[in-house]
């Protein structure tokens, strides 16, 4: 896509709002805020909404303060929505990812640009997307760069998109952290990001019941299906109450379950009152996105992928076993 558009438009001060995906996560919130950095800095009024809340371990992140919460003050939300210019849509490929803030979006006049890595986007103004880049603060940091403002990254701007690169890759140890990742961290580091800290803030952030959670996930919640190359936790919602659960607490726990030698995917299904979340995960070639866009009405990327169902908790979670006797030889060859 023709690039002058858009730098042409962004060579005036501009009323802007970015948003992100629902539950927002590392990527989505330091993609946004990154964003949200560079613009202020550039002159424009730019506002961060949100769908709904976030976790705590991201209100350090730089800017958080400025942050809209979409579910607290609905009618601003829309109001700044319908009367902003240029709408950013970061870490989120079709608008059903936000929620009751599709409709508003839709329905505003703004030049609409999608700044994400999800696969399958729908058509928006600009596309700024990529389904190989590791996170979508690896493609606001390469936007800045088209823009020709790199030297404009300041210790706000690279700590929030150090923090998305970070979380999206699980530390920089999935196969989208290619060499260019690296360097774009090296650069991040230099304009100020403090990688140590911000891992600590991000990852050593539990609350007591958070870690007791997931002790309880690995020692009771956990059934592994050696054959299948599988494991999976399931939680009901009156075990997550006797965790004290706050949004968040779950987060990364799927991730577990592949740290057992020979285990090529993991699932963990959460039991909500709007019915049960899923999140998959998958090393090497099954993809996770396929098989949650066929049978979980999900998605996501080939290795992460979420999804959803309405059956109960243990319905949901038959079904999904029931669907590995005929998955069993590509997760295990995967
Ligand atoms: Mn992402």
């Amino acid at each position: 896509m023709e690039n002058s558009a858009l730098i042409n438009i962004l060579s005036s001060p501009k009323r802007i709002v970015i948003v992100c995906h629902k539950n927002p996560d590392g990527d989505a919130m330091g993609s946004s805020l990154g964003l949200y950095h560079y613009l202020t800095l550039k002159g424009h009024h730019a506002m961060v909404i949100t769908p709904n809340e976030y976790p705590d371990f991201l209100d350090w992140l730089p800017g958080n303060e400025t942050v809209k919460n979409a579910k607290d003050i609905p009618q601003f939300a829309k109001d700044r929505i319908a009367e902003a210019e240029i709408i950013f849509c970061l870490d989120f490929n079709t608008l059903s990812r936000i929620d009751q803030l599709a409709t508003p979006v839709e329905q505003s006049a703004a030049y609409k640009v999608l700044i994400d890595h999800h696969q399958q986007p729908q058509q928006f103004d600009f596309m700024w997307h990529r389904v190989e880049a590791s996170s979508t603060c690896q493609l606001v940091f390469e936007f800045i760069e088209m823009l020709g403002d790199k030297a404009l990254v300041n210790k706000d701007i690279a700590s929030c998109l150090y923090t998305g690169i970070m979380t999206d890759t699980g530390s920089f140890r999935f196969p989208s952290t290619v060499a260019k990742v690296h360097r774009i961290i090296a650069d991040l580091i230099d304009a100020g990001a403090e990688n140590s800290v911000i891992h600590r803030n991000v990852f050593s952030a539990y609350t007591e019941s958070r870690l007791k959670l997931l002790g309880y996930c690995i020692s009771e919640r956990l059934t592994v299906i050696p054959e299948k190359a599988t494991a999976y936790i399931s939680l009901s919602k009156d075990e997550l109450k006797k965790f004290g659960f706050v949004p968040g607490d779950t987060e990364g726990i799927v991730n577990y379950p592949l740290d057992i030698k020979g285990i090529k995917l993991s699932a963990i299904f959460i039991e909500r009152e709007d019915g049960v979340k899923i999140s998959f995960r998958s090393v090497g070639q099954f993809s996770v996105n396929q098989f949650s866009r066929a049978h979980f009405g999900g998605g996501g990327h080939d290795n992460a992928a979420g999804g959803q169902s309405t059956l109960s908790l243990q319905q949901t979670v038959e079904k999904f076993v029931t669907l590995l006797d005929s998955y069993a030889q590509d997760i295990i060859n995967s």
